[in-house]
């Protein structure tokens, strides 16, 4: 069988470069593309990855291009013709996108003008091409009703149709998922193109199994683009208290590096029908802040941390306390074995005491500086 052809966009990313890694490892033909801009921001902001990657290999193809431009987008899916394009090539902060409204517009620039530019490419060069999307869980918000994957029956004033389900974001990042997710659906419906839109909750996690000592992946932990269970490992590490935001009863659904790695292959090798835009919630286990933060501070006292935890005031404007029930049956339809997060906070925390320093030396961009009513604090 022909070995597909891979494309992926942000192939530098937290995500992205693990991803390269793994899809190489299993025989795919990648072709990376980034502009290496998650760098810039995490420097704009004063921080860097805990895990250093300046040195690090790519042992597959990588093209350094920008695909808010169309002129290079399309030209490079004219050139290699994948068979699919996964695109994760975004701007993935929702505080970020709260700084003022410079941040703002450039995030909805660099995200919906990027996704146009692939799906517009895509009906020119590759249209038969599978378009894997990186959405977001936040894409729904938290409504007080179940959350089905995409699509809902409802009846209205006597008469029923299928409809998307509401989209209710919780920040100006997670506005432009929406979008996104809008324009997709749009460009399948008008020509035909096939695309997975996936609605992922926050990853977690430093390392792939695949990893290696020369390609590892990126790790966050300041208040910018760190996502809330690496956060609390890093603080744990540097013996910070853990920053619980507000009463700490927000739900949200997680999932493990590795299974996000194995979901996206999954959705690689399934057929799509001409003009199907097919929606995955793609996450396994959900919790409150509150539970992440106890089992932090209770799985790491194995390895003799007394980690203390505080309660902080939000910095954003979200329910705190509320229902959250989202469906998430397609990813286990498809083949997937669920890892648990309990069994993965003492090795990422023994992964992370090697960059401790690393840790100790931005701990200053640990408290949240950027709040969704006042801007920068
Ligand atoms: N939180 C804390 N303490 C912290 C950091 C966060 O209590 O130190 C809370 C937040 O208030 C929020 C929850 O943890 O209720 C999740 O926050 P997060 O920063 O881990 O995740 P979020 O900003 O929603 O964004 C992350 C990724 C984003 C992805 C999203 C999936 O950065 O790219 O789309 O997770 S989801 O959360 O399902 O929308």
């Amino acid at each position: 069988m022909k070995q597909k052809t891979v494309l992926i966009a942000g192939g530098d990313g937290y995500l992205g470069y693990p991803l390269c890694l793994y899809l190489t490892k299993k025989g795919y033909k990648v072709v990376s593309v980034d502009n290496l801009s998650r760098r810039e921001w995490v420097t704009e902001i004063g921080s860097h990855s805990a895990i250093p990657i300046e040195d690090r290999d790519y042992d597959w193809e990588t093209v350094y291009i920008d695909i808010t431009k169309y002129d290079t987008i399309s030209s490079i899916l004219r050139t290699y013709m994948p068979d699919v394009i996964i695109h994760l090539a975004e701007q993935p902060s929702a505080p970020f996108s709260m700084i003022d409204v410079r941040h703002a517009v450039f995030t909805h620039e660099n995200n919906v003008n990027g996704t146009l530019n692939v799906i517009w490419a895509m009906k020119e060069y590759c249209p038969n091409a599978v378009l894997i999307k990186l959405g977001s869980m936040g894409e729904w918000g938290c409504p007080n009703i179940d959350i089905p994957e995409g699509f809902f029956e409802i009846e209205y004033r006597g008469r029923k149709d299928t409809l998307p389900f509401p989209r209710q974001a919780p920040s100006y990042y997670h506005q432009t998922k929406v979008h996104d997710s809008n324009n997709i659906m749009f460009a399948c419906k008008i020509w035909g193109l096939k695309s997975i839109d996936i609605m992922q909750g926050p990853v977690y996690g430093s390392m792939i199994d695949e990893v290696d000592s020369e390609h590892k992946t990126r790790y966050d932990f300041d208040a910018v683009f760190g996502t809330v269970l690496n956060r609390f490992c890093a603080q744990a590490v540097i013996d910070y208290p853990l920053t619980v935001y507000g009463k700490g009863e927000q739900i949200r659904g997680y999932i493990n590096i590795n299974d996000s790695m194995r979901c996206i292959e999954l959705c690689i090798n399934q057929s799509l029908e001409k003009g199907e835009y097919r929606v995955i919630n793609q996450w396994t286990e959900k919790f409150t802040i509150n539970e992440l933060a106890e089992l932090v501070k209770q799985e790491s006292k194995q390895i003799g941390f007394k980690v203390r935890i505080n309660h902080i005031d939000n910095p954003r404007v979200e329910k705190e306390e509320h229902y959250y029930n989202p469906d998430h049956q397609k990813i286990y339809d498809m083949g997937l074995k669920p890892r648990k997060l309990k069994g993965i906070i003492i090795p990422t925390l023994k992964d992370l005491l090697q960059y401790k320093d690393r840790i100790e030396q931005k701990k200053d961009f640990i408290l949240p500086t950027i709040d969704w009513k006042k801007g920068r604090l």
